[in-house]
């Protein structure tokens, strides 16, 4: 992979509504748009999907910023790779720092897709030619969700996730369940919990829930296991999972029986996919994740969701649920409940760039010497 040069656009959009967890709120999404062009002047993009403060992971677009301009871009211009895997080993001499390995090793795979004219689905194996989408409720008030629920539900999505924490639970869960009976529901705590509350989560199986996402610590495997024993409903992981050895090690001990995979948490499409394919063969269940981002990631996103493990609907939304106007063309759209795959080699998406250039904060480039 000849490479001529990479840029890097760090943007910023407002969300349409604020996005609430008991960690904080999202009212502004900062990123980091990756752009890496190759000498005969094609382009792949990938995105920095880490927050501006570092309440989901440590990184943050600041950590993102300096790993990328002044560890992993220099790495990548002295070990030229031929394949976006070499990049995958080339940065596993870094300690973690996944979601800046992330958002250079996906543009790799969108410009090594597009100079083979394939779609980035096909290319990592993917067998779908639509994907099911999911969507997220993130609001501290029950009649709210319950309005965002019914207008989501009008848009086709297939199954609502919801944030929950100690003092949003029971009662939340009951009155959505009270008006939706047979909706596909799963509850997303981002580690509001602890083993002191297993009271509270044993009685969460009265709500028939699809899944519990990330109840106790993030970096937690061990409890985790504990706690399955304990609740019916199935625990999945997503903060606690940034690499392929997490995940087997979590499926063996017992701690979740599904797993939500993230392309920037787990360190590019590679360990994505590698993630994926152990869970296929153990017969684990996984779906992708959403960093409420920007078109792009939501492009690989739906390329990793066209694997054949992916059987659960994901948080992969229409550009539409965060944003007046994406940066990519055409937007991500849902309908009857799914995402067309696209079939345009790569990503599969045009860069708006108009609309890039409107939400620009500051643009670097760097070209490669050799
Ligand atoms: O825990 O899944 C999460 C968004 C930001 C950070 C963490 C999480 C989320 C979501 C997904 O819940 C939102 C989306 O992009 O649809
Ligand atoms: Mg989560």
């Amino acid at each position: 992979m000849k490479i001529a040069s990479i840029e890097l656009f760090v943007i910023q959009m407002p969300l349409k509504s604020p996005f609430l967890t008991h960690l904080g709120e999202v009212k502004d999404r900062e990123g980091i748009i990756v752009k890496i062009t190759n000498k005969d002047g094609l382009s792949g993009f990938g995105e920095g999907v880490a927050f501006s403060t570092p309440w989901y992971t440590e990184e943050t677009v600041a950590t993102c910023l300096h790993m990328l301009t002044d560890i992993l871009i220099p790495l990548l211009e002295k070990h030229p790779i031929k394949h976006p895997e070499d990049a995958s080993h080339l940065f596993s001499s870094v300690r973690r720092n996944n979601m800046a390995k992330a958002a250079l090793e996906t543009a790799l795979w969108d410009l090594y897709s597009k100079s083979h004219s394939e779609t980035l689905s096909k290319m990592i194996g993917g067998t779908r030619t639509v994907i099911a989408s999911g969507v997220v409720v993130a609001t501290d008030s029950t009649a709210k969700a319950l309005q965002q629920i019914e207008q989501y539900l009008t848009e086709g999505y297939q199954r609502i996730k919801v944030k929950i924490n100690p003092n949003q639970d029971y009662s939340f869960l009951a009155e959505i369940r009270r008006h939706y009976p047979d909706l596909p529901i799963m509850a997303d705590a981002n580690s509001a919990y602890t083993l002191k509350d297993i009271d509270r989560l044993k009685a969460l199986d009265d709500f028939n829930l699809l899944m519990i996402e990330q109840p106790l610590g993030h970096d937690d495997i061990i409890e985790h296991a504990l706690l399955q024993k304990e609740i019916q409903t199935p625990i999945c992981l997503d903060e606690s999972i940034v690499s392929f050895d997490d995940a087997r090690k979590a499926v063996e001990f017992g701690s979740c029986t599904i797993i939500n995979i993230k392309v920037g948490r787990v360190g590019g499409l590679y360990e994505a996919k590698r993630i994926h394919d152990y869970c296929f063969e153990k017969g684990i269940p996984v779906w992708c994740g959403g960093m409420i981002e920007f078109g792009i990631s939501r492009a690989h996103n739906i390329a990793l969701a066209s694997l054949p493990g992916f059987t659960i609907p994901g948080d992969i939304s229409a550009s539409t649920r965060f944003w007046e106007e994406d940066i990519i063309s055409p937007e991500v759209t849902v309908e009857n409940g799914v995402i067309d795959v696209p079939l345009n080699p790569g990503i599969g998406y045009e860069i708006n760039e108009k609309r890039l250039q409107k939400i620009l904060l500051t643009k670097r480039t760097y070209p490669f010497t050799h």
